[in-house]
């Protein structure tokens, strides 16, 4: 349960820095089936299933839905919710990989200015780790400028990156493996190389309430964890019943193609219909 302080707090800066959700062991236990998974395919996860993975892994369908998760979204975006997106950030020991400054609302072509990601750890995400990082209160300014980098160790779609930032108030967020952190998702975030010895891996989950309208493409869907949806303009994606559930994999492929139209082509689309 989130206090009032910390429900205004969100308000005022865009964001909660660390939540309990479950203890460490049965993070890394997720992480683990997580690996199995990478391990039974021969390496590390396709990016095709960095996204939407909900749609593939049992596990992940269970932990959109978990209380322990939603409790606090509700409380910030009331009590019908929907999950339109979840992705892997996974940086390899020692890797460059890094997620450069960014506000998501600029290219996911969501019509609503409340859309919450939860990032959860499935590792201890330290600063050496490369965590994430925000600027507070930018989620009420006006939208930044960015550029196109295609930097190929920037992990977002086209190497987004905000062209100019204050980043002397920039404030880390450090997690363990079992916590999250809360973030609206127009908030100006980014996250550093991992310099540590141990893989970070985390999972961002995308929350929004059903009266948000996709407004890039023609179809999209979202995941009904919570609630009910009296406005429909989200196609309700089904659940895994095992992992690469053929009823899930098909659907995934459908929602992938509908994703990839969005981060691509999201940021001119959502200029230009805004
Ligand atoms: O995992 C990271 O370092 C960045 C994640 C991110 O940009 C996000 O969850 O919106």
């Amino acid at each position: 349960m989130l206090d009032p302080a910390t429900v205004d707090r969100y308000r005022q800066q865009g964001f909660i820095p660390c939540l309990d959700v479950m203890p460490p062991e049965e993070a890394l236990r997720l992480r683990a089936t997580l690996e199995a998974f990478e391990a039974s395919q021969g390496g590390h996860l396709k990016p095709a299933q960095r996204s939407r993975a909900f749609l593939l892994f049992p596990w992940l369908d269970q932990l959109i839905r978990d209380p322990r998760v939603l409790d606090p979204i509700e409380q910030l975006i009331g009590p019908d919710i929907l999950c339109w997106s979840t992705i892997f950030w996974i940086k390899e020991a020692g890797s460059a990989s890094f997620v450069d400054w960014h506000q998501d609302n600029t290219y996911w072509g969501l019509s609503s200015q409340s859309v919450i990601t939860a990032w959860f750890a499935l590792s201890n995400a330290s600063e050496e780790a490369g965590c994430m990082s925000v600027i507070p209160g930018t989620h009420l300014g006006q939208t930044l400028p960015h550029e196109d980098t295609y930097d190929e160790n920037n992990m977002l779609t086209r190497g987004q990156r905000i062209t100019e930032l204050d980043r002397s108030r920039a404030v880390t967020m450090p997690l363990r493996a079992g916590q999250m952190s809360i973030h609206n998702y127009c908030l100006a975030h980014g996250s550093g190389p991992n310099r540590s010895t141990d893989r970070r891996m985390g999972v961002s989950m995308h929350f929004l309430a059903p009266d948000t309208r996709q407004i890039v493409g023609n179809w999209d869907c979202a995941a009904l964890v919570r609630g009910q949806d009296r406005f429909g303009y989200f196609v309700h994606a089904p659940r895994p019943r095992r992992d690469l559930d053929p009823v899930g994999v098909e659907f995934h492929q459908r929602a992938s193609d509908a994703l990839r139209e969005v981060l691509y082509f999201g940021a001119q689309q959502t200029a230009a219909r805004l």
